[in-house]
């Protein structure tokens, strides 16, 4: 971890005491005027740090921001967050997550910015992704499965998010829209997106873009969002600590995909219907192919969404958009 992360965690653990320069120089082995650069740079990302006379630093208050020491605050994993790059702003942490794979990337690596110039969706369709508002990240995942079962985990990280989102705010009520969308109250606060780099039999590495609104007010997002889109905050009426709710969902995430890998999907589809907005809705499928209607009976150990068209046959959707009628 960079000085700064380990700067800020000693900060945050002070817990409001003061800290000595001197003493904090000595612990990391460098002048007192390194600190003193590392604490302007905290200044400038709008941490309220005071000099107590004679006694050292004292964190005062700390803005919204998902530095790594903020999320490790809340982290109970073994894994996933031990390694989190933290940026301002950035393309897309999708793109960037790319090059730390290349690097050789650790399982469990987190790649999050606070703001997105060039998020992207499936099929590159554009993700709005607000300057300090949301949850902007990638989570790099190294899992010893085939690559045909790398989809599912689409599904694995969507309950991982209504479930963080129950743990931390029970007064929502999260669905899932088949396959990556998360709705509150019928609006999208949520889209995945799943990448993998992987070679014939085996997975080199799975890439899961998770992008939440988290402190948006409807008037943050671009007119044509205004009716299809909401965030935490405008459906709870208060702004919430989106680290704490970062590390939930790091923490949930862990949990299940440990349980699908261990235990297969069969878990993971109970919950993931638990939560559903789609089965046993009639929806509309929009594929590259075709448009097939019907209503939504569940899905399979696969996660393909099955339809019964007005005909009585079942069909099988491994990908499409789809609109609940
Ligand atoms: P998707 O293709 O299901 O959804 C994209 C569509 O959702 C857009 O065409 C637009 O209509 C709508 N949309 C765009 N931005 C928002 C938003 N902020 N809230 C609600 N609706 C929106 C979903 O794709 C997958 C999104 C993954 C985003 C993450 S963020 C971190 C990572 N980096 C990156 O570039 N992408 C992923």
């Amino acid at each position: 971890f960079s000085m700064k992360d380990e700067l800020l965690a000693r900060l945050l653990r002070a817990g409001g005491e003061p800290i000595s320069g001197q003493q904090l120089a000595n612990d990391f082995g460098v002048s007192r005027t390194a600190i003193w650069k590392h604490i302007q740079v905290l200044q400038e990302e709008g941490y309220i740090l005071e000099t107590v006379k004679k006694k050292g630093y004292v964190l005062k208050s700390a803005p919204d921001r998902m530095d790594a020491a903020r999320i490790q605050t809340h982290l109970e994993t073994e894994r996933i967050g031990q390694v989190i790059h933290h940026f301002g702003s950035v393309d897309s942490t999708q793109i960037l997550a790319h090059g730390f794979v290349r690097d050789g990337a650790a399982d469990g690596t987190v790649v999050i910015a606070e703001e997105q110039t060039a998020g992207r969706g499936r099929m590159l369709r554009p993700w709005e992704s607000t300057a300090g508002k949301g949850v902007w990240m990638t989570v790099i995942l190294k899992p010893d499965i085939p690559p045909h079962q790398a989809p599912q985990f689409t599904l694995v990280a969507a309950v991982s998010i209504v479930n963080a989102m129950k743990a931390l705010y029970p007064e929502l009520e999260p669905e899932i829209k088949w396959p990556n969308d998360i709705l509150l109250n019928g609006r999208k606060c949520t889209g995945i997106l799943t990448e993998m780099v992987a070679e014939a039999d085996r997975i080199q590495a799975l890439l899961i873009g998770i992008g939440i609104n988290v402190n948006q007010k409807i008037e943050d997002f671009p007119q044509e969002l205004h009716t299809i889109a909401t965030s935490i905050s405008a459906e709870l009426g208060r702004e919430v600590d989106r680290a704490e709710f970062v590390a939930k969902v790091l923490y949930y995430l862990e949990s299940y995909g440990d349980q699908y890998v261990k235990n297969g999907f069969s878990p993971i589809k109970a919950l993931w219907e638990k939560a559903s907005a789609t089965i046993g809705r009639h929806v509309r499928a929009t594929t590259l192919r075709e448009v097939i209607e019907g209503v939504a009976v569940g899905i399979t150990e696969a996660g393909v969404l099955e339809i019964k068209t007005a005909s009585g046959e079942v069909k099988g959707v491994y990908s499409a958009d789809i609109e609940l009628c």
